[in-house]
């Protein structure tokens, strides 16, 4: 494997600017709220709809308590109900008992509050009569698609599901994925399309689960739409969560995975998972939320892991979020904000400096919050970097991001930190990317040293954080 062709892959601007929203949320809500199901049947009668204190400003509050920056609206669930008022089809709000455009609601609350907006847009569709026509039903659903492309502002993402329980009807549907690319490339080229579709990789389960060595350039051919959906959720049964965790294991972008592999691409992941057992609310389930130590687990192992986390936060059948899941997402939020709020390295006094380094990307860059980067001053795979504090701080978690706008190229590293007489090493990883949150027993040191085993062609660091506990 030509190791510079592997560096030559980089993010579109559009994947760069997903993916340091880090932290967003799903939100399942529609029909299956009010029937509690999972997967409906498509023959609801859409009176069923009827949120009574419906209040997407309370959504927006309820994630922002949380840190979370975006979030992604069910548009359309696998049973073909629309929350918007839609021109295609009367199996929508319109004609529920609760007859507002839910999407535009959450647009305006969304900019009210500073939060991106996404939509999911089921591709089955078990209620549409065209469903299973091929070229029909590819009108009918680029129809909706270009209604939610054009009404309700700027759109950060595209969410298709791989889902699909085709078979149980007799209909098989041939999507346009192609055309349906197309439209939202003309009229939102700066969203991504994610999960079926070639901006954000769906990681393979909905269990939480992330690789311990997470690569955004990966085969190409993971980027097939049917491989995609052979993997994704097959029926309504929930079990599905659990098991799907070995799609975990693969090793996707070692440079003994991708040796054979001719086509590669920037291919970042996104966690998906859900608060609560189900993706949409359960009253049942009401004692059944996250706790504070899962949810801190998902955010360090998907954000600390070069992955963008999307949470799944079910809005009940009131229009609201249950008041259980506001407040483990505003526990999380203060935990968050009391593990990473004071970098301890954001310090005048705080040196950084490296073996070899270029003039143009010194070390002390990566102490700085922008743009600007550490690299060596040659080629060279190994590198080291020493950071000296101007007295001892309690460490406990230490945040790593490479500059990729220049790759991704860091394969292995070590963390040391200075004892007294010697240097210890606390801590083994392998993959940086956008970023790794480091989490170890807290040590009380003046000095770390960062240790780049192994990188392609050269490492680059865009930023170093330290944080106490
Ligand atoms: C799956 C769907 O079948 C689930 O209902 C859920 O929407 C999940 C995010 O995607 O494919």
């Amino acid at each position: 494997m030509d190791v510079q062709k592997l560096v030559a892959i980089k993010p579109q601007e559009r994947q760069i600017a997903w993916q340091a929203l880090e932290f967003t949320a799903f939100l399942h809500f529609g029909m299956n709220t009010f029937t509690n199901r999972e997967w409906g049947t498509g023959k609801e009668d859409p009176l069923l709809f009827n949120p009574r204190r419906l209040d997407t400003d309370q959504w927006c509050t309820a994630m922002q308590s949380a840190g979370i920056k975006a979030c992604i609206l069910t548009a359309k669930h696998h049973d073909g109900f629309c929350l918007w008022d839609t021109a295609y089809t009367d199996h929508s709000i319109t004609a529920s008992s609760c007859p507002q455009d839910v999407v535009a609601m959450l647009s305006a609350s969304c900019k009210k509050y500073g939060l991106k907006l996404g939509l999911y847009l089921s591709p089955w569709d078990m209620h549409e009569p065209s469903y299973g026509t091929g070229h029909e039903y590819n009108d009918f659903f680029c129809g909706q698609l270009e209604e939610l492309l054009t009404r309700y502002g700027k759109l950060y993402s595209l969410w298709f599901d791989g889902a699909n329980g085709e078979g149980s009807n007799g209909k098989r549907q041939t999507y346009d994925w192609d055309r349906y690319y197309a439209l939202i490339r003309q009229h939102q080229p700066e969203a991504v399309i994610a999960s079926v579709g070639p901006d954000v990789r769906w990681i393979g389960n909905e269990a939480g689960a992330t690789r311990p060595s997470e690569w955004s350039i990966v085969p190409g051919r993971l980027q097939d739409a049917h491989k995609i959906a052979e993997h994704s959720q097959q029926t309504e049964d929930a079990g599905f969560r659990e098991q799907g965790i070995k799609h975990q294991d693969e090793d996707l972008g070692s440079r003994n995975a991708l040796r054979n592999e001719t086509n590669l691409v920037w291919y970042p992941a996104e966690v998906d998972v859900s608060i609560r057992p189900g993706w949409f609310y359960h009253p049942e389930e009401d004692d059944k939320v996250k706790p504070l130590e899962t949810l801190l687990h998902f955010y360090k192992t998907s954000v600390g892991g070069n992955a963008v986390l999307l949470l799944n936060i079910p809005p009940d059948r009131e229009g609201r979020i249950h008041e259980q899941d506001f407040q483990s997402l505003t526990e999380l939020g203060e935990a968050l904000g009391s593990l990473f709020s004071v970098n301890l390295l954001e310090d005048p006094a705080v040196k950084a400096q490296s073996d070899t380094e270029d003039p143009v990307h010194p070390a002390a860059h990566l102490l700085q919050k922008n743009d600007s980067y550490w690299k060596p001053k040659a080629e060279q795979e190994r590198a080291e970097i020493e950071i000296t504090l101007p007295c001892p701080k309690k460490i406990s978690h230490l945040v790593l991001q490479e500059q990729i706008r220049e790759s991704q190229r860091i394969e292995a590293f070590s963390v040391y930190t200075k004892m007294p007489k010697e240097w210890e090493k606390i801590y083994t990883g392998t993959t940086v990317g956008y970023k790794k949150i480091c989490s170890f027993t807290p040590v009380e040191t003046d000095g770390l040293r960062i240790v780049i085993e192994a990188s392609r062609v050269y490492p680059t660091l865009r930023f170093v954080g330290a944080y106490g506990s």
